[in-house]
This record gives C-alpha cells, sequence and structure tokens, in this order.
C-alpha cells in the first residue's frame, strides 16, 4: 500500500495512555447504577445488564496472560481515530498475551451477521496507525436487533472462537451493542459485549462520557475550512456564506465551530425549539443581521447552520414525527408510488396542523422530508437542503424591505456544506490518544470479564497521564423513547444544552460578531511542536470540564 509522506510519519507516533492503562491493570468497582430514567421497563428488558457498577482501572502488579480472540465492528458514519481504538486493542489483546487473536467484521454489523471479516494481524495494522478513516474493515449502518441476526452471530463467533465483540459506534449503534450483550448473557452463551463512543456529532456524551471519539478532530476541520472561507469572505467583501454543517441532530458541531471561528450568525437548532421559533422568525432573524451590517456598507458575512436545524423548527419536527409514524406503517404502499403520488398521499393521511405546515413548505424541501428513513428511523438531514431554503427566504425578505424602503444593500450567497470533509482526517493528537485509550480499555473491559459495559476515558481536559479510563454500564445511559413509530429502550441523545457554558459563552458575544468583523481563523491541525497548539481540545470540553471557566461564563 503507497502511503503518504504524513502518513509514514504519523504511523511512527506512539499514542499516549493513561498512567493506569500503561502496565498490568485492575478493575476497581463503584456502586451499582440505574438508568437515567424508566428504570423499571429499562431492568425488565436487560435483567442480567441492569445495575451493574461503574468501573475504573487502576494500576496492578501483574495480570493474567488470558487467552482470547476478540472480534471489532465499525458501526455507522465514520469519525476520525476508529483505526486507533482498533490499534489499542489490538496492543493491549497481544501484550496481554500474544496469542491473542483479533478479528474485523467488514462494512459494519452486517459484516458479523453476512460472516465476512479478516484476522488483523501486526503488518495490517501497522499501515493504519494514527490515521483516519474507517477503511481498515469497512463501516455500515445494519441496525443489529433482531435474534436471527444474533444467532447468525454466533455461528462465526464460535467458528473462530471469539470470547468478545467491540462494537465502535453511535447512541444507536451503543444500543445495539447492548442488547446483544443482553440477549447473549440471556442465553449463557459466555460471549462478552463492549461497547465504544464514537460519532463527530457529539452527541454520546453524559456524567460518564466526557466527549464522543471523532468531534475534536471533526471540528478542527471544519473550524479550518470556515476560517479560510471566513478570510477570503473579509478580503472580498461581497458575498454572505451560508455554511451547513454536518450533526445530525444536536448543533454541538456548529456550536464548537462558531466557539472557533466568531461568525456573524450561528443558528443552535436546540435554542430555536426552546423558544418555540418559526422558519420565518429565523429568516427575519437572519435578514435583520444582513441589513444591519449592510448599513454599515458590509454587504458580506458568515452563517452557520446545523444541518438537522429543520427537525428542531417545533412545527416542522411535529410534521417529521407524524411523517415518521406514517412511513413506519405504510411505507411499502407510499414506496411504491411517484413523486406526486407521495405528496399527495401524505396530504390526504396528515393530521390538519400537520399538513398545513407540509403544504406551506417548498415542494423540494417537503419531499426531502418524506424520504425513506435510515435503519435507525432518522431522517437523513445530510440531503436536506437547509441552507438554500433560508438564503431563498432570507433573500425574498430582503426584496420584500428594499421595496418598503427598509434595506438597502446587495445580497449575493455562495452554500457550502461542511460534512463528509471531516470524518475521515488525520486523528488529532487529542483523538489519536483518546482513541488509542478506549480500544486499551475495551481489551481490559474484556479480560476483566465485563459485558454490556461501554469503554470510557475520563479528566480529558487534563494531560493525557492523568486520564482516568474504565467502563460504563450501558444501561446506565438509557431511556425509553420513541423510534420508528415504536417505544425502545435508548441510550439518550445529549444536545445543547442551553445552560450550559458552551451555549452561555457563545450568545454572550453572538450580538457583537453579528455587527463586527471579528473573524478567527483558526488555521490547519497541527500534529508536531508547541503542546499548546497540538494538545489544545475543543472549546466545548474545555468549557463543559472546567469549573473555573463556567463560573466565568
Ligand atoms: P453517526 O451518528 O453514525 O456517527 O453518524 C453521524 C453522521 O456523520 C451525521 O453527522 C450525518 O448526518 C450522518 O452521519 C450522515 O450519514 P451517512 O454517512 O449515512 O450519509
Amino acid at each position: 500500500m503507497e502511503t503518504s509522506a504524513l502518513q509514514k510519519e504519523r504511523a511512527k507516533y506512539q499514542p499516549k495512555l493513561p498512567k493506569a492503562l500503561q502496565g498490568a491493570v485492575k478493575i476497581k468497582e463503584g456502586k451499582p447504577t440505574q438508568s437515567v430514567d424508566d428504570y423499571e421497563e429499562i431492568k425488565k428488558l436487560f435483567p442480567n445488564t441492569y445495575g451493574m457498577p461503574l468501573v475504573e482501572f487502576v494500576p496492578a502488579d501483574s495480570q493474567d496472560s488470558l487467552s482470547i480472540n476478540v472480534g471489532v465492528i465499525l458501526s455507522g458514519g465514520q469519525a476520525p481515530g476508529g483505526h486507533n481504538v482498533i490499534s489499542g486493542l489490538f496492543d493491549e489483546l497481544k501484550k496481554i498475551n500474544p496469542n491473542n487473536r483479533l478479528y474485523g467484521f467488514l462494512m459494519g454489523p452486517g459484516g458479523l451477521v453476512d460472516h465476512n471479516y479478516i484476522e488483523i494481524t501486526s503488518d495490517l495494522i501497522h499501515n493504519y496507525r494514527n490515521t483516519g478513516g474507517f477503511d481498515l474493515i469497512g463501516s455500515g449502518r445494519t441496525k443489529l436487533e433482531s435474534i436471527d441476526q444474533f444467532e447468525k452471530g454466533l455461528e462465526i463467533i464460535r467458528q473462530l472462537d471469539i470470547k468478545a465483540i467491540v462494537i465502535i459506534g453511535g447512541d444507536d449503534s451503543n444500543t445495539n451493542a447492548c442488547v446483544l450483550a443482553e440477549y447473549y448473557a440471556a442465553k449463557k452463551y459466555g460471549i462478552q459485549v463492549i461497547g465504544c463512543p464514537k460519532t463527530i456529532d457529539g452527541d454520546l456524551k453524559n456524567e460518564q462520557i466526557e466527549t464522543s471519539f471523532g468531534f475534536d478532530t471533526a471540528t478542527k476541520i471544519y473550524s479550518e475550512l470556515i476560517g479560510n472561507i471566513a478570510r477570503d469572505c473579509n478580503s472580498a467583501r461581497k458575498y454572505w456564506h451560508f455554511i451547513k454543517l454536518m450533526g445530525r441532530s444536536a448543533s454541538h458541531i456548529t456550536l464548537e465551530c462558531a466557539l472557533q471561528t466568531q461568525p456573524n450568525i450561528c443558528l443552535i437548532s436546540e435554542e430555536i425549539e426552546a423558544k418555540d421559533r418559526t422558519l420565518n422568525d429565523i429568516v427575519e432573524y437572519i435578514a435583520r443581521v444582513v441589513a444591519l451590517r449592510a448599513k454599515d456598507g458590509k454587504n458580506y458575512g458568515l452563517v452557520l447552520i446545523p444541518e438537522g436545524l429543520i427537525e428542531f423548527i417545533p412545527a416542522v419536527g411535529r410534521l417529521i414525527k407524524e411523517l415518521n409514524d406514517l412511513l413506519a406503517n405504510h411505507g411499502e404502499e407510499y414506496m411504491g408510488l411517484d413523486h406526486k403520488a407521495q405528496r399527495a398521499y401524505i396530504i390526504e393521511h396528515l393530521s390538519p396542523a400537520n399538513k398545513e405546515t407540509f403544504v406551506t413548505l417548498p415542494v423540494g424541501v417537503a419531499h426531502q422530508l418524506s424520504l425513506e428513513r435510515d435503519p435507525h428511523g432518522n431522517v437523513q438531514v445530510s440531503l436536506i437542503e437547509t441552507d438554500k431554503l433560508l438564503s431563498d427566504m432570507v433573500s425574498a425578505k430582503l426584496e420584500q424591505w428594499a421595496k418598503d424602503g427598509k434595506y438597502v444593500g446587495k445580497f449575493a450567497v455562495l452554500h457550502h456544506f461542511l460534512g463528509y470533509e471531516g470524518r475521515c482526517a488525520v486523528p488529532s493528537n487529542f483523538d489519536a490518544n483518546y482513541c488509542y485509550s478506549l480500544g486499551t480499555s475495551a481489551a481490559q473491559l474484556i479480560v476483566n470479564g465485563k459485558t454490556g459495559y461501554m469503554a470510557i476515558v475520563k479528566n480529558t481536559i487534563a494531560p493525557t497521564e492523568e486520564w482516568i479510563a474504565g467502563g460504563v454500564p450501558i444501561t446506565m445511559m438509557m431511556n425509553i423513547e420513541k423510534r420508528n413509530g415504536v417505544m425502545k429502550p435508548v441510550i439518550r441523545k445529549a444536545l445543547v444544552d442551553l445552560e450550559g457554558a458552551p451555549f452561555k459563552s457563545f450568545a454572550s458575544k453572538r450580538e457583537l460578531w453579528a455587527k463586527e468583523t471579528s473573524y478567527i481563523y483558526p488555521g490547519p491541525i497541527q500534529y508536531w511542536g508547541p503542546s499548546e497548539i497540538c494538545d489544545r481540545t475543543t472549546r466545548t470540553l474545555v468549557l463543559e470540564q472546567n469549573k473555573e471557566l463556567q463560573s466565568n461564563c
């Protein structure tokens, strides 16, 4: 395999580990845990994996050289650092016993069910250390949920003499990891299942998970690009740039990029929902800032838009919920129709209030909202052109204001969508170390006999040596929510907390950023050089974890 000069140098980088994971390890158990909500229902659904204690790794004098084969799966959207989770897992398994084997199931959870796998060897992993992407074994979105799939998986697990499966995924994939752990435990198959918190979206976080891996690198890549666009914008002074940013549901990515680059406008979906804003309110807000800047002769600016915005506009959100149920219950009938007939079908079946919202949306957007859901029942928001919808509506509003004599200016718009550019980037030092530590923790959870746990690493704003590694029972993060029209146990998604330090810090400065041109140009991720540049974490993590900063926000 031909590699770039950067890749060759990065392959030599030895990720740092928390002190407790550097040698032999033992576990310290905490108190029994309970789910975040719906305790009785979750306990009933997970009788074998509910209530287990939190665990923390501490140094030990020695450790048994357990012989164990493990399977690993990458699930869902790519996130920088996935290869380092696998490297950490591989190295730790080999350290415990050089005869241990690691198998990678190909193209996501489907690889387990269809028995597609490779053995991960030392030569193979070498070229993937500290690289971005999931191409070592590929990823996929097959949902592991049926007994059939679990039993098909078991056949290959038995054939390869595998004792544990590690599923590297987001909230949905880790929920499924727990369902699988519970099933194998109930059947007494002796197969452990361990999860790992991945997603650039940053919404798999809670008291135990400080951040999901990939968020750090992806937001740095987007912020670099936004900074470059901002500088172009401030050089030419003739365009408004509407930048849509990935993040299916939560606005963490957009908020972090705003904190790093200081755009003129940044929309946060969670605030729009909390304040019950309409599409028209949002359009007016943007148009007001455009008009305000035009008064100062500034017919240019930067708008950041989270890709999940549309679902958070309360009226549209209600419509999407009803569409989800409609598609879940009548999907087959509906999918067989052509576009025009699909629109008529929806209009005929919607409740009056949601019908009104549906018919007032531009036809293209209404159609995008009615497309097939992903396997987890989510609207595929990355396909919805929210940035174009907003700029068209702002343009129409400004034209009206111009006619009424309320606005004089030029409004030339350029659109960007930043998403896929960041998901496979070379991981930052933070993600390289964090992921390697997560993989090492996953191996330790396995050899310590745990199942239904997710690997965690805490205290991540401190130097790596001081990080605290361990595991959290997945049931601890669960509650019951409606998915695909059915009430299901799921890990609760972390949305932007409007009382949290990152949002408050942004909200305290946005008026100034709207009027002034205060752009920051973060530049590219640095891998070698001064620690304050190479090892800096996200603004979000620092603001959330640093109690001193929080009191100043
Ligand atoms: P995960 O939650 O699986 O990590 O994926 C997140 C994400 O990158 C979202 O930001 C985006 O909306 C979605 O994946 C895109 O999905 P796809 O890769 O299937 O196009």
